[in-house]
Protein backbone atom coordinates (compact mmCIF):
# COMPACT_ATOMS: atom_id res chain seq x y z
CA UNK A 1 0.00 0.00 0.00
CA UNK A 2 1.52 3.40 -1.39
CA UNK A 3 2.17 5.73 2.03
CA UNK A 4 -0.53 8.38 1.62
CA UNK A 5 -3.39 6.59 1.19
CA UNK A 6 -6.44 5.75 3.07
CA UNK A 7 -7.49 1.87 4.33
CA UNK A 8 -11.04 0.83 3.77
CA UNK A 9 -13.05 1.21 6.00
CA UNK A 10 -12.14 4.78 6.85
CA UNK A 11 -14.09 5.21 10.10
CA UNK A 12 -12.85 2.57 12.36
CA UNK A 13 -13.55 4.16 16.17
CA UNK A 14 -17.17 2.61 15.90
CA UNK A 15 -19.41 0.80 13.63
CA UNK A 16 -20.76 3.70 10.78
CA UNK A 17 -22.95 3.51 7.88
CA UNK A 18 -25.29 5.52 4.83
CA UNK A 19 -22.23 7.65 4.32
CA UNK A 20 -23.28 11.01 2.48
CA UNK A 21 -20.36 13.43 1.88
CA UNK A 22 -20.97 16.99 0.98
CA UNK A 23 -18.30 19.14 -0.44
CA UNK A 24 -18.15 22.96 1.29
CA UNK A 25 -15.71 25.86 1.35
CA UNK A 26 -12.57 23.36 0.13
CA UNK A 27 -13.72 20.79 2.46
CA UNK A 28 -15.27 17.49 2.41
CA UNK A 29 -17.90 16.45 4.84
CA UNK A 30 -19.10 13.13 5.44
CA UNK A 31 -22.07 12.49 7.07
CA UNK A 32 -23.20 8.82 8.66
CA UNK A 33 -26.08 6.82 10.54
CA UNK A 34 -24.27 5.03 13.65
CA UNK A 35 -24.84 1.31 14.31
CA UNK A 36 -24.94 0.93 18.67
CA UNK A 37 -22.55 -1.70 19.33
CA UNK A 38 -25.34 -3.07 21.77
CA UNK A 39 -28.39 -4.03 19.41
CA UNK A 40 -32.14 -3.99 20.71
CA UNK A 41 -34.12 -6.52 19.27
CA UNK A 42 -31.48 -7.83 17.12
CA UNK A 43 -32.11 -5.02 14.51
CA UNK A 44 -31.05 -1.90 13.28
CA UNK A 45 -30.20 0.58 16.17
CA UNK A 46 -29.09 3.95 15.45
CA UNK A 47 -29.93 6.98 17.69
CA UNK A 48 -27.66 9.54 16.44
CA UNK A 49 -25.97 11.13 13.27
CA UNK A 50 -21.92 11.80 13.08
CA UNK A 51 -19.65 13.73 11.08
CA UNK A 52 -16.40 13.44 9.76
CA UNK A 53 -14.19 15.74 7.72
CA UNK A 54 -11.06 15.43 5.76
CA UNK A 55 -9.08 18.01 3.28
CA UNK A 56 -6.55 14.90 1.83
CA UNK A 57 -8.65 11.97 1.69
CA UNK A 58 -6.64 10.42 4.37
CA UNK A 59 -6.75 12.18 7.60
CA UNK A 60 -10.81 12.33 8.99
CA UNK A 61 -11.32 14.56 11.62
CA UNK A 62 -14.21 13.34 13.91
CA UNK A 63 -16.75 16.23 14.75
CA UNK A 64 -18.68 13.48 16.65
CA UNK A 65 -22.43 13.19 17.05
CA UNK A 66 -24.02 16.20 15.26
CA UNK A 67 -27.97 15.22 15.63
CA UNK A 68 -29.66 12.80 17.33
CA UNK A 69 -33.09 11.16 18.30
CA UNK A 70 -33.29 12.85 21.40
CA UNK A 71 -33.09 16.18 19.22
CA UNK A 72 -36.45 14.91 17.86
CA UNK A 73 -39.25 15.17 20.28
CA UNK A 74 -41.75 13.78 17.64
CA UNK A 75 -39.65 10.50 16.76
CA UNK A 76 -38.25 7.72 18.69
CA UNK A 77 -36.29 5.44 16.57
CA UNK A 78 -34.42 4.45 13.61
CA UNK A 79 -32.10 7.88 12.91
CA UNK A 80 -31.92 6.33 9.35
CA UNK A 81 -29.48 7.40 6.08
CA UNK A 82 -29.52 11.49 6.14
CA UNK A 83 -27.95 14.11 3.32
CA UNK A 84 -26.81 17.33 4.35
CA UNK A 85 -27.04 20.62 2.05
CA UNK A 86 -25.94 24.15 2.42
CA UNK A 87 -28.22 27.00 1.38
CA UNK A 88 -27.62 30.99 2.21
CA UNK A 89 -25.04 30.29 5.28
CA UNK A 90 -27.31 27.65 6.77
CA UNK A 91 -27.10 23.66 6.85
CA UNK A 92 -29.74 21.36 6.09
CA UNK A 93 -29.74 17.84 7.03
CA UNK A 94 -32.29 15.72 6.31
CA UNK A 95 -32.86 12.27 8.20
CA UNK A 96 -35.57 9.70 7.94
CA UNK A 97 -36.80 8.82 11.26
CA UNK A 98 -39.81 6.51 13.28
CA UNK A 99 -42.79 9.06 14.08
CA UNK A 100 -43.70 8.37 17.23
CA UNK A 101 -46.80 6.10 16.68
CA UNK A 102 -46.28 6.24 13.17
CA UNK A 103 -44.53 4.91 10.64
CA UNK A 104 -41.06 6.35 9.31
CA UNK A 105 -40.93 10.59 8.24
CA UNK A 106 -38.28 12.84 7.00
CA UNK A 107 -37.24 15.11 9.77
CA UNK A 108 -34.64 18.48 9.12
CA UNK A 109 -32.13 19.94 11.41
CA UNK A 110 -31.35 23.32 10.85
CA UNK A 111 -27.47 24.57 11.43
CA UNK A 112 -24.96 27.77 10.86
CA UNK A 113 -22.04 25.32 10.91
CA UNK A 114 -21.75 21.58 8.85
CA UNK A 115 -20.90 20.21 11.85
CA UNK A 116 -24.02 21.27 13.72
CA UNK A 117 -25.06 21.18 16.14
CA UNK A 118 -28.57 20.74 14.15
CA UNK A 119 -31.65 22.26 15.57
CA UNK A 120 -35.20 20.24 14.11
CA UNK A 121 -37.63 21.93 12.90
CA UNK A 122 -39.98 20.99 15.23
CA UNK A 123 -42.30 18.51 13.04
CA UNK A 124 -41.78 16.05 9.94
CA UNK A 125 -41.19 17.61 6.37
CA UNK A 126 -42.59 14.51 4.58
CA UNK A 127 -44.91 11.88 6.89
CA UNK A 128 -47.41 10.33 4.47
CA UNK A 129 -48.37 7.96 7.07
CA UNK A 130 -46.54 5.28 5.48
CA UNK A 131 -43.25 3.45 5.80
CA UNK A 132 -41.68 5.02 2.63
CA UNK A 133 -40.66 7.89 4.01
CA UNK A 134 -36.55 7.28 4.20
CA UNK A 135 -33.74 8.02 2.69
CA UNK A 136 -34.05 11.60 1.68
CA UNK A 137 -31.64 13.06 -0.99
CA UNK A 138 -31.52 16.94 -1.57
CA UNK A 139 -30.04 18.67 -4.88
CA UNK A 140 -30.76 22.54 -5.88
CA UNK A 141 -30.74 22.65 -9.31
CA UNK A 142 -28.89 25.87 -11.41
CA UNK A 143 -32.07 27.79 -11.40
CA UNK A 144 -32.50 27.70 -7.65
CA UNK A 145 -35.56 24.63 -7.40
CA UNK A 146 -34.91 22.34 -4.55
CA UNK A 147 -35.42 18.23 -4.64
CA UNK A 148 -35.60 16.43 -2.60
CA UNK A 149 -36.31 12.37 -3.75
CA UNK A 150 -36.62 9.30 -1.44
CA UNK A 151 -38.62 6.05 -0.64
CA UNK A 152 -38.28 2.27 -0.30
CA UNK A 153 -39.80 0.60 -2.19
CA UNK A 154 -40.76 3.40 -4.26
CA UNK A 155 -38.80 6.15 -5.78
CA UNK A 156 -41.11 9.58 -4.88
CA UNK A 157 -40.17 13.17 -4.64
CA UNK A 158 -41.29 16.90 -3.37
CA UNK A 159 -40.65 20.21 -4.59
CA UNK A 160 -38.31 22.10 -1.47
CA UNK A 161 -39.19 25.83 -1.09
CA UNK A 162 -36.42 28.03 -0.73
CA UNK A 163 -36.34 28.19 2.69
CA UNK A 164 -35.41 24.26 2.29
CA UNK A 165 -37.83 23.48 5.70
CA UNK A 166 -41.17 23.25 3.78
CA UNK A 167 -42.55 21.42 0.81
CA UNK A 168 -44.30 22.88 -2.15
CA UNK A 169 -47.57 21.80 -1.36
CA UNK A 170 -49.28 22.47 -4.57
CA UNK A 171 -47.24 20.26 -6.23
CA UNK A 172 -47.11 17.72 -2.83
CA UNK A 173 -45.58 14.08 -2.69
CA UNK A 174 -44.73 13.23 -6.38
CA UNK A 175 -44.36 9.13 -7.61
CA UNK A 176 -41.39 8.24 -10.18
CA UNK A 177 -42.95 5.48 -11.96
CA UNK A 178 -41.53 2.12 -10.97
CA UNK A 179 -40.68 0.59 -14.61
CA UNK A 180 -38.04 -1.26 -16.02
CA UNK A 181 -36.91 1.03 -18.09
CA UNK A 182 -36.10 3.21 -15.51
CA UNK A 183 -34.24 0.70 -12.77
CA UNK A 184 -34.65 -2.65 -14.77
CA UNK A 185 -35.78 -6.32 -13.75
CA UNK A 186 -34.77 -6.47 -10.23
CA UNK A 187 -36.37 -8.52 -7.25
CA UNK A 188 -37.55 -5.64 -4.57
CA UNK A 189 -41.38 -5.09 -4.06
CA UNK A 190 -42.34 -3.18 -7.69
CA UNK A 191 -40.56 -5.66 -9.83
CA UNK A 192 -37.37 -3.38 -10.61
CA UNK A 193 -34.26 -3.46 -8.84
CA UNK A 194 -34.73 0.02 -7.59
CA UNK A 195 -34.31 -0.67 -3.77
CA UNK A 196 -33.78 2.45 -1.45
CA UNK A 197 -31.15 5.01 -0.60
CA UNK A 198 -31.44 7.20 -3.56
CA UNK A 199 -28.30 9.84 -4.25
CA UNK A 200 -29.48 12.05 -6.83
CA UNK A 201 -27.45 14.78 -8.03
CA UNK A 202 -26.70 16.42 -11.88
CA UNK A 203 -23.06 16.66 -14.10
CA UNK A 204 -22.24 18.11 -17.06
CA UNK A 205 -26.48 18.66 -17.00
CA UNK A 206 -26.95 14.80 -17.15
CA UNK A 207 -29.44 14.28 -13.76
CA UNK A 208 -28.24 10.84 -11.97
CA UNK A 209 -29.98 8.78 -9.72
CA UNK A 210 -27.78 6.19 -8.14
CA UNK A 211 -29.53 3.67 -5.51
CA UNK A 212 -29.19 0.69 -3.64
CA UNK A 213 -31.05 -2.51 -5.28
CA UNK A 214 -31.72 -6.05 -5.53
CA UNK A 215 -31.50 -8.19 -8.30
CA UNK A 216 -33.14 -10.85 -9.59
CA UNK A 217 -32.43 -14.19 -8.47
CA UNK A 218 -30.42 -15.92 -6.15
CA UNK A 219 -28.16 -12.72 -5.22
CA UNK A 220 -29.75 -11.75 -1.50
CA UNK A 221 -27.82 -8.47 -0.82
CA UNK A 222 -28.20 -4.81 -2.28
CA UNK A 223 -25.63 -3.84 -5.15
CA UNK A 224 -25.91 0.16 -7.01
CA UNK A 225 -28.01 0.55 -9.90
CA UNK A 226 -28.36 3.94 -11.90
CA UNK A 227 -29.93 6.05 -13.78
CA UNK A 228 -29.65 9.35 -16.03
CA UNK A 229 -32.32 11.57 -17.06
CA UNK A 230 -32.48 15.05 -19.29
CA UNK A 231 -34.58 16.69 -16.57
CA UNK A 232 -34.62 16.57 -12.67
CA UNK A 233 -38.14 14.82 -12.86
CA UNK A 234 -37.27 11.78 -15.40
CA UNK A 235 -38.00 10.22 -17.09
CA UNK A 236 -35.31 8.04 -15.48
CA UNK A 237 -33.26 5.90 -18.00
CA UNK A 238 -31.29 2.61 -16.13
CA UNK A 239 -27.69 2.60 -17.12
CA UNK A 240 -26.47 -0.54 -15.39
CA UNK A 241 -24.55 -1.64 -12.04
CA UNK A 242 -22.50 0.69 -10.50
CA UNK A 243 -21.37 -1.77 -7.89
CA UNK A 244 -22.05 -5.06 -7.21
CA UNK A 245 -23.65 -6.69 -4.46
CA UNK A 246 -21.47 -6.59 -1.15
CA UNK A 247 -20.74 -8.05 1.97
CA UNK A 248 -23.57 -7.08 3.93
CA UNK A 249 -27.28 -7.00 3.55
CA UNK A 250 -27.51 -3.16 2.82
CA UNK A 251 -25.58 -0.54 1.12
CA UNK A 252 -26.07 3.05 0.45
CA UNK A 253 -24.17 5.35 -2.45
CA UNK A 254 -22.62 8.86 -1.58
CA UNK A 255 -21.44 10.56 -4.64
CA UNK A 256 -19.14 13.43 -4.78
CA UNK A 257 -16.19 14.98 -6.86
CA UNK A 258 -13.38 16.66 -5.12
CA UNK A 259 -10.51 18.86 -5.88
CA UNK A 260 -10.46 17.13 -9.29
CA UNK A 261 -11.29 13.23 -8.32
CA UNK A 262 -14.75 11.30 -8.22
CA UNK A 263 -15.38 9.27 -5.27
CA UNK A 264 -18.40 6.81 -4.36
CA UNK A 265 -18.90 6.17 -0.45
CA UNK A 266 -20.56 3.14 0.49
CA UNK A 267 -20.64 0.84 3.67
CA UNK A 268 -19.29 -2.85 4.18
CA UNK A 269 -19.36 -5.27 7.29
CA UNK A 270 -15.60 -5.28 7.28
CA UNK A 271 -14.63 -4.11 10.38
CA UNK A 272 -14.20 -6.48 13.13
CA UNK A 273 -16.95 -7.56 14.55
CA UNK A 274 -18.92 -6.43 11.86
CA UNK A 275 -22.86 -7.94 10.38
CA UNK A 276 -25.41 -6.57 9.10
CA UNK A 277 -26.20 -4.14 11.81
CA UNK A 278 -23.00 -3.42 12.27
CA UNK A 279 -21.36 -1.50 9.40
CA UNK A 280 -18.37 0.65 8.51
CA UNK A 281 -18.24 3.02 5.43
CA UNK A 282 -15.45 3.10 2.65
CA UNK A 283 -14.75 5.10 -0.12
CA UNK A 284 -13.61 3.99 -4.01
CA UNK A 285 -12.35 6.49 -6.33
CA UNK A 286 -13.88 6.62 -10.16
CA UNK A 287 -13.50 8.36 -13.19
CA UNK A 288 -16.41 9.21 -15.61
CA UNK A 289 -16.32 8.01 -19.17
CA UNK A 290 -17.05 11.06 -21.98
CA UNK A 291 -20.31 10.13 -21.99
CA UNK A 292 -20.93 10.60 -18.67
CA UNK A 293 -21.78 7.04 -18.12
CA UNK A 294 -19.74 5.04 -15.44
CA UNK A 295 -18.32 1.92 -15.44
CA UNK A 296 -19.12 -0.74 -12.70
CA UNK A 297 -16.56 0.49 -9.58
CA UNK A 298 -14.89 -2.43 -7.39
CA UNK A 299 -15.03 -2.39 -3.80
CA UNK A 300 -11.16 -1.74 -2.86
CA UNK A 301 -9.09 -1.58 -0.23
CA UNK A 302 -8.58 2.31 -0.09
CA UNK A 303 -8.02 5.59 -2.11
CA UNK A 304 -4.46 7.87 -2.69
CA UNK A 305 -4.20 11.03 -0.19
CA UNK A 306 -4.46 14.12 -2.78
CA UNK A 307 -3.18 17.88 -1.60
O1 LIG B 1 -29.15 2.22 7.81
C1 LIG B 1 -30.54 2.09 7.94
C2 LIG B 1 -31.17 1.87 6.60
O2 LIG B 1 -30.57 0.73 6.00
C3 LIG B 1 -30.95 2.99 5.61
O3 LIG B 1 -31.84 4.04 5.77
C4 LIG B 1 -31.03 2.25 4.33
O4 LIG B 1 -30.56 2.96 3.24
C5 LIG B 1 -30.21 1.04 4.66
O5 LIG B 1 -28.83 1.30 4.59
Amino acid sequence: MAEFMSKNPIITSIYTADPAPMVHDGVLYLYTTHDEDQLINDFYTMFDWRCYSTTDMVNWTDHGKIFGLDDIEWADDRAWAPQCIARNGKFYLYCPVHKTGGGMAIAVGVSDSPTGPFTDIGHPLVDEGDWNDIDPTVFIDDDGQAYLYFGNPELRYVLLNEDMVSIDESVGVRKIPMTVESFSKGSHMTGTTYGEGPWFYKRNGLYYMVFAGFAEGEKRNEHFGYATSEGPTGPWIYRGVLMEEGPCFTNHPGLCDYKGHSYLFYHTDELPGGSLFHRSVCVAEFAYNEDGTIDTIAKCDGVDGIE
